[in-house]
C-alpha cells in the first residue's frame, strides 16, 4: 500500500516536471517574438518603420541577447527622422529614405526601451522578456 501511494508521488512529481520543462521552453521560443523581429547569428533584429509614425508601435524582443534596432525611412520628411533613445544615449537623424543599424546591448528581462520624435510626439517602445 505504502509503494502505491509512492508511485503515485514519483508519477505526479515527473508529469509537473514534463509540463513545467514544455511549459516554460515554449515560452522563450520566437513564436512569442512580435514578427518584426528575427534572430540571424544570435543577433536579434527589431525592424522598425519611421514615416508619420513608428510602427510597430509596441514591439516584443527577446532579453539578454544583443540586438540590432533597424530603423527604416522611406521618403520621411517628418520629425520621426529625429530619433532620440534616452535608454542608450542615441539621437541622430535617420536619412529621408534607408536603413540605419542602432546597436542595442543585452537587456534585463522586463525592461523596456523607448524611442521618440524630437518633438515627443510620435514614439515606440521595444519590451525585452
Ligand atoms: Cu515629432
Amino acid at each position: 500500500m505504502k509503494s502505491i501511494v509512492m508511485l503515485v508521488f514519483v508519477a505526479g512529481v515527473l508529469f509537473g516536471g514534463v509540463f513545467m520543462l514544455f511549459g516554460g521552453s515554449s515560452t522563450d521560443t520566437t513564436a512569442s517574438l512580435a514578427e518584426n523581429v528575427s534572430v540571424v547569428d544570435g543577433k536579434q533584429i527589431v525592424v522598425i518603420m519611421a514615416k508619420g509614425k513608428y510602427s510597430p508601435p509596441v514591439s516584443v524582443a527577446r532579453a539578454g541577447v544583443p540586438t540590432v534596432l533597424r530603423m527604416r525611412t522611406n521618403g520621411t520628411f517628418d520629425c520621426t527622422s529625429a530619433l532620440t533613445i534616452s535608454a542608450i544615449g542615441y539621437q541622430a537623424n535617420l536619412p529621408p529614405s534607408g536603413v540605419t543599424d542602432i546597436e542595442i546591448p543585452p537587456q534585463q528581462p522586463g525592461v523596456t526601451i523607448q524611442g521618440l520624435c524630437a518633438m515627443g510626439m510620435y514614439n515606440f517602445t521595444i519590451k525585452f522578456l
